[in-house]
């Protein structure tokens, strides 16, 4: 999934593609390098954010979807509002992405479950103003913590009408999160696959990310500088290093990403076929 952010200030790419030309050149861009799904979301999402005016969310995400649903896309429209999700569909849109899972605007799951479309439910507990105020995982650890909270988001999910076969889930890395949370979900995925749904995850670019490669000085790595270990990332979850290959991996650099599912890719059948030459041999 290659990220397009139409917004002035989404923390990994911001102001490069909020004009709607621009970001359907990106998203074109990407769709090149590889890329099975575009998300196109018009709210920044970093830490301190401040929401936009739903007209203005609109303004950014509609003409940007109905020109890339309409050259073929298959495209995600990234939003937590249930107005912008019942547009972004309309106008091609063919996965509702919200971060949310439901909480922000509890009617785009009626929108979802009415239009038939995939939905993902990422791990959420607040807006961006006040998300890192709610970091605290309690005696349970934030694996257990993470997957019984996405267990309540599918029974709402559920309840609203929303077939299995549709539903995605999502860690959602930096969302409420510290730095070692994120690392600590990453290895217990399996957990989360456990709840019996596909896994999306989305990395690129984030803060526990910077944080890890951070100078001698505690700085950590400009955002621009991070490619490289969200990549070997990706490789490690394509190959299903933690239990459970990710159905779904959230990118913005989509060509680099898509050499590291390569490498998973041969590693894997590699491991494969000696696992079925050894059972010949038995
Ligand atoms: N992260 C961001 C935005 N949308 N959606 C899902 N499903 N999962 C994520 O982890 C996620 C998301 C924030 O990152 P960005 O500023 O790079 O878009």
């Amino acid at each position: 999934m290659g990220v397009v952010n139409v917004t002035p200030d989404s923390f990994s790419d911001g102001g490069q593609y909020d004009d709607p030309q621009r970001a359907v050149a990106h998203g074109l861009q990407l769709l090149a390098d590889g890329a099975d799904i575009l998300d196109v979301g018009g709210e920044s999402t970093r830490p301190g954010a401040t929401r936009p005016l739903l007209a203005e969310e609109l303004d950014r995400v509609v003409p940007v979807i109905e020109e890339l649903a309409a050259g073929g896309a298959v495209v995600s429209v990234d939003t937590m509002r249930a107005e912008v999700a019942a547009r972004a569909v309309e106008a091609g849109a063919q996965i509702v992405n919200d971060v949310s899972g439901g909480l922000a605007d509890p009617a785009i799951l009626d929108v979802v479950a009415r239009t038939g479309v995939t939905y993902v439910a990422m791990h959420w507990r607040a807006h961006s103003d006040r998300m890192q105020q709610l970091t605290d995982y309690d005696d349970r650890g934030v694996v257990e913590a993470v997957r019984a909270e996405l267990a309540d988001r599918v029974a709402a999910i559920r309840a609203a009408g929303i077939a299995d076969e549709r539903i995605v889930l999502d860690p959602g890395l930096g969302f409420a999160k510290l730095p070692h949370h994120n690392w600590e979900l990453l290895r217990g995925l399996d957990q989360l696959a456990e709840l019996g749904f596909p896994l999306l995850v989305g990395a690129s670019r984030k803060t526990f990310l910077g944080r890890l490669l951070a100078d001698g000085s505690g700085e950590p790595r400009p955002v621009a500088e991070r490619e490289a270990a969200g990549v070997a990332l990706s490789a490690l979850l394509a190959a299903g290093v933690g239990g459970t290959p990710v159905w779904c991996l959230r990118v913005h650099d989509v060509r680099a990403h898509r050499d590291a599912l390569a490498v998973a890719a041969q590693w894997n059948t590699q491991n494969a076929d000696r696992a079925a030459t050894g059972k010949e041999r038995a």
